[in-house]
């Protein structure tokens, strides 16, 4: 793209949709123009992005689980092994019916997830109870024929980073420990990404295809929609019946094992930049911002003495593990700013003759545009300090955000107007049939039942009037 064409400027935020699309394009995050519907393509800034985010998952789950790899193709005798889960995907499923010209004996399904690609394995290899728990997780490319409104990041056909994981258990109390461990690790990795999430545990109908149950995190974005950025299932021994995977127990007995599996996406990243991001473009968290600092030094006549210091700087920040770059280009400062605010860099540091002749430089903050004059001799601790507290400054405005558009409703009516602007929290009796007449009558969708619930509740259900013992959480969904 030509600099000019770049420097057009975004939609403003409060058009939210036109703003993202326009983001992915301009913060060089991802390229929408891929000529398959749901298939879009990483620029590698976005691409680093990712790598951060994604070293973050993996170094929280590498405490205890094993990283993986299977199959893409999965054969169809066991794609079709599971009937509820075969329910739930088989309108969104590829099918590879052809190697060359001829016609393959059995069709191959792209994974949509990879249960009946593990599992089958999961018989070979789980034997005895000495070997649970097993946890195992893997990061892959997965196929779902959406039908519903594809969006980058958002909704994909092939969604790119798709982090599963599948573990088996003795006993199916160890596999309901594990789903709420799953939904802490979610909730520490989101923390990581400066993003505040709900937990609540999905009705019924809104649960994973051959699961117990269903635990899921979701963000809140900046249009009032929520987005599920995380599930966490109880598979019961539902699939270790289907796919025969037992184990010895203590007494020598053959018992089916318990398992679980959750996952997470790319949405991941569409929270993190939807809900950082303003006017001006990505406001990434340090902690994955490909440039963490971007010095720019401030060239008149002279400019030998600044290049220098400036470039003593870049130094002495990357040997202290900082990702810094220096900008000594000659477009002109306003254009140089522009580019790095659009691309989310937290800190700006500038350093010109005058900040020199003081042994200073300046700091601006990506997020509020603060600037700060920091001494030279100090500037790799005064920088890691500011780097922390922009990192909590983005998640705790963020979370002041999200719990105040969280309303407690008394009727119907409120609840349209409010997830006109957020989530809507009411009592509701638990049966299926207020749950989808509620749904159906405020245009919306119950998340679920929050997995802490904050008060001792005790209410009236809004559809039917019949005591009500637990709040759930109501919102219009991505
Ligand atoms: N096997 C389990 C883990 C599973 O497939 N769960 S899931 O269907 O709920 O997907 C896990 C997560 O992937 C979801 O919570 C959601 O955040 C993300 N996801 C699902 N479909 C997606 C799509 N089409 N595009 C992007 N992300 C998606
Ligand atoms: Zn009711």
């Amino acid at each position: 793209m030509a600099e000019q064409e770049k420097e057009a400027g975004l939609p403003l935020k409060e058009n939210f949709s036109e703003w993202y699309n326009e983001l992915l394009m301009k913060g060089e995050v991802m390229d929408v123009r891929y000529p398959v519907k749901g298939l879009y393509v990483w620029f590698p800034f976005g691409f680093n992005i990712r790598r951060n985010v994604y070293d973050i998952i993996r170094r929280l789950l590498d405490k205890d689980h094993q990283e993986t790899l299977f199959p893409l193709l999965i054969p169809e005798n066991e794609f079709m092994k599971e009937a509820e889960h075969i329910k739930g995907f088989e309108e969104e499923v590829y099918w590879v019916t052809h190697g060359g010209t001829s016609p393959l004996e059995v069709k191959l399904a792209l994974r949509p997830t990879s249960e009946t690609s593990i599992y089958p394995m999961y018989k070979l290899w789980v034997r005895s109870h000495v070997d649970l728990p097993l946890k195992l997780y893997q990061i892959v490319n997965t196929f779902r024929y959406e039908t519903k409104h594809t969006r980058p990041l958002i909704r994909l056909r092939e969604i790119t980073s798709f982090k599963e994981a599948h573990t088996v258990h003795a006993t199916w109390e160890d596999a309901a420990a594990q789903v709420d461990e799953a939904i802490s690790i979610y909730t520490e990795f989101y923390r990581k990404l400066a993003v505040p999430v709900l937990a609540s545990k999905r009705p019924e109908w809104d649960k994973f295809p051959g699961a117990d149950y269903t635990i899921a995190t979701d963000a809140l974005m900046p249009d009032g929609r929520t987005l599920q950025v995380g599930t966490a299932h109880h598979l019961g021994d539902n699939f270790a019946k289907t796919f025969d995977i037992t184990y010895e127990d203590a007494e020598g007995e053959q018992v089916y094992a318990h398992q679980t599996c959750y996952g997470i996406s790319e949405r991941s990243i569409a929270a993190l930049i939807s809900i950082h991001g303003d006017d001006k473009g990505l406001v990434l968290p340090p902690a994955v911002a490909p440039v963490q600092v971007v010095i720019i030094p401030i060239i008149f006549k002279e400019s030998g003495n600044v290049l220098a210091a400036c470039g003593d700087v870049m130094t002495r920040l990357e040997q202290a593990g900082l990702r810094a770059k220096m900008d000594a280009s000659d477009i002109r400062p306003g254009a140089k700013y522009y580019k790095w605010e659009m691309r989310g860099v937290p800190v700006r540091l500038e350093i010109g003759p005058r900040d020199l002749k003081n042994n200073a430089a300046m700091l601006v903050r990506r997020d509020t545009g603060e600037k700060i004059q920091v001494s030279l001799e100090n500037i790799v601790d005064e920088l890691s300090t500011l780097l922390e507290r922009i990192h909590e400054d983005l998640y705790q405005k963020a979370r002041t955000s999200m719990y105040e558009h969280v309303f407690e409703c008394s009727d119907l009516g409120e609840i349209r107007e409010k997830i006109s602007k957020g989530i809507a929290k009411i009592f509701w009796c638990g049966s299926k049939e207020c749950g989808l007449k509620l749904e159906d009558d405020v245009g919306a969708g119950i998340l679920g039942i929050p997995t802490e619930q904050t008060k001792d509740c005790n209410g009236r259900c809004l559809v039917c009037d019949s005591d009500a013992s637990v709040q759930v959480y109501v919102a219009r969904t991505y």
